[in-house]
């Protein structure tokens, strides 16, 4: 290899490990970079990605010291790379395998030919990083480390931020194939700052049987880090054939006022739902807001670990009323990537944040000012509305300190949390094990204008896993059940609804409403509460919630609200099941006992509705039985 020098091959041979080497050669010889650099742990090596990122115009600085700021592809508002791609993104199936109709899927070989093809040549006149990371804390049980090859320094940059160093790590592995790879190529560039210029052949192609993920022509995180979204299928994969979970929840220490102690829980909401805002509530600590691992601890709970060490946060909405602790981190000097904001004079500005907005800036169209339209004729946002924030969780006030404990966290409850006007409360715990899956499996959120096409549709997010279940779902399912049944002392399972709304249209809560919900489950797990038994699961009783909401928020919580949010509405309930039985019998095989549970809620939410010949049940009705 004459495009590697002496002094990076040595750092590569000093890994002791023939398999990184092939990889190595088999890629650079396919992407034909003009220089390849190897990156280690050292501070020197790590400053260099963080520095050539901003030397090349991948990054540029902002005013606050350490601030940066990266564009991703952007042509228009129907045309860019500023959220993951699903069309493109498949998972390589061999011939003859069961094909999970939740995801895009292409025959392997044929797959595989047709990114190879793309890729030939991808990195020429471009330096290859090749970077090494550890997917959780070192020295655990948990872990699963990671090779990334990319030409891109902001996906280098934005991975130290996000990750654990891993090149001493894979020392460890003494010459084992025991890791992930995934290879990037932001593909051929244009402009300044450079973006992708050929988005029609940008493919994310996942290879199960390897491990590996193939990844070019793109930018956007969720696209080309591989260590995030493509890391996650292949850890649901590698989980549900071994007796561990991959998921894509938040870790979240729950610290109820006077009582010294910290109960943790995870929590999986799709977009827009609420997960960040969870993860971050005040008076809180975080341990991560977007992926875990689980496995059957030798106390018999359920420990999770964050996989990353790092936020890529949605940025739009933040600010200091909604989310004082990330608009401060946001607002200092620190390491942090901004993308697809609004730059002017330095600074950058995003939706909702809460400032007046400025008549004219830079954003990713270019030099953008009020008013101004894209070529489709529609409006340039200030701002995408999945422009991002990056940065580490340690340089926040409400890290927990537990976030990098090689045994993880024990984990006392489950948020599963969806987005309906009008059909579930705003909490309830599940009734069992089984029914909290159950739970999970049936999280439905309502699209909102942050998405194309209509809104309001309602769209069923299995764990909020839906994108990234390269397993069927019959082995999903059976996996989530069995590993509670492994464990001394199952998580309580609870499901949130923050979205519900009057006849009105106007919304039933406040935003930091969630407080009160997310100490009730706590009390719950602790026994500090008691709950109202309903078909659907447990509510909480009126005056425990009048106190908390007193005690949190100094807000007076009518006895009427209370009935407004927690009534059983047997309807929409029914309608919900409905649909949860239409979507499943597309799916090969799903286990029995979610059948179970599905006629069980319909049966007994008819049962109900009859008892007391009203389609909405009161809660206090309840009480009395
Ligand atoms: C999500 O969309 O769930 C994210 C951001 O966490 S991305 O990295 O794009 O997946
Ligand atoms: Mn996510």
């Amino acid at each position: 290899m004459q495009i590697i020098d002496q002094e990076n091959f040595d750092k590569l041979r000093a890994l002791n490990n023939e398999n990184v080497i092939k990889i190595v050669n088999e890629f650079v010889e396919l992407c034909r970079p003009s220089k390849v650099t190897v990156i280690t742990d050292s501070i020197e090596d790590i400053e260099y990605c963080r520095q050539t990122a901003i030397k090349i115009g991948e990054e540029a600085k902002l005013e606050i010291e350490g601030h940066t700021i990266h564009y991703d592809g952007f042509f228009s508002m129907s045309n860019h790379d500023q959220a993951r791609d699903k069309t493109n993104t498949k998972v390589l199936i061999p011939k003859g395998q069961y094909h999970p109709p939740a995801i895009n899927t292409v025959e392997r070989e044929e797959g595989l030919k047709e990114i190879l093809e793309i890729m030939k040549g991808c990195m020429e006149g471009n330096e290859c990083l090749i970077r090494f990371f550890c997917l959780g804390p070192k020295n655990s049980k948990f872990s699963i480390l990671a090779l990334q090859l990319t030409d891109s320094f902001y996906v280098a940059h934005s991975e130290d931020l996000l990750y654990r160093a891993g090149y001493e790590e894979f020392k460890k592995l003494n010459g084992s194939d025991e890791f992930f790879y995934f290879i990037h190529s932001s593909g051929e560039l244009i402009g300044d700052p450079p973006v992708t210029k050929n988005l029609d052949k940008r493919r994310i192609y996942v290879d199960l049987q390897e491990g590996r993920v193939l990844s070019v022509n793109n930018q956007y995180a969720g696209n080309s880090l591989g260590l995030k979204k493509l890391a996650l299928r292949l850890a649901i994969y590698k989980s549900n054939n071994e007796d561990w979970l991959t998921e894509h929840y938040f870790i979240l220490g729950v610290h109820p006022k006077g009582k010294n102690r910290v109960s943790y829980f995870c929590g999986a909401f799709p977009s827009a739902c609420g997960k960040t805002s969870t993860a971050m509530l005040p008076g809180q600590t975080i341990v991560g807001d977007d992926i875990a691992y689980l496995r059957v601890w030798d106390d018999g709970y359920a420990h999770a670990v964050n996989i990353e060490r790092g936020i890529f946060g949605i940025i739009k909405d933040v600010n200091p009323k909604n989310d004082p602790v990330i608009f401060e981190a946001l607002t200092t000097p620190r390491e942090t990537i901004f993308s697809n904001v609004l730059v002017t004079e330095g600074s950058p500005y995003w939706i909702g944040d809460g400032r007046s907005i400025p008549a004219k800036g830079i954003n990713f169209s270019g030099e953008w000012y009020v008013g101004r339209i894209d070529d489709d004729g529609k409006e340039i946002p200030l701002a995408h509305p999945n422009a991002r924030y990056t940065i580490r969780i340690e340089e926040l006030s409400n890290a927990d300190e537990n976030l990098h404990n090689p045994d993880g966290v024990p984990i006392s409850g489950i948020f599963y949390g969806g987005r309906d006007s009008d059909t579930l409360p705003p909490i309830l715990e599940s009734l069992s094990w089984e029914h909290g899956v159950f739970l999970g499996a049936s999280i439905e959120s309502e699209t909102t204008s942050a998405t194309l096409g209509a809104e309001g549709v309602r769209q069923i997010n299995p764990m909020s896993n839906h994108d990234f279940l390269v397993i069927s779902m019959r082995q999903y399912l059976k996996n989530h059940f069995d590993f509670g049944k492994r464990l001394k002392s199952c998580p309580k399972v609870f499901a949130t609804n923050y979205f519900l709304k009057d006849k009105a249209g106007k919304y039933l809560n406040g935003i930091l409403d969630k407080l009160c919900w997310v100490i009730w489950a706590e009390g719950r797990v602790q026994d500090d509460f008691k709950g109202i038994k309903t078909p659907i699961g447990y509510i909480p009783i009126y005056t425990d919630l009048e106190i908390l909401f007193e005690q949190y928020l100094d807000i007076d919580y009518k006895e009427a609200d209370y009935i407004e949010q927690f009534s059983i509405r047997t309807k929409k309930l029914l309608e919900k099941l409905e649909r949860i039985e239409s979507m499943y019998k597309k799916e090969e095989d799903v286990p029995q006992f979610f059948w179970d549970m599905l006629n069980d809620q319909r049966k007994s939410l008819i049962n109900l509705k009859n008892e007391y010949n009203m389609e909405e049940i009161s809660p206090l009705l309840l009480k009395k039985l």
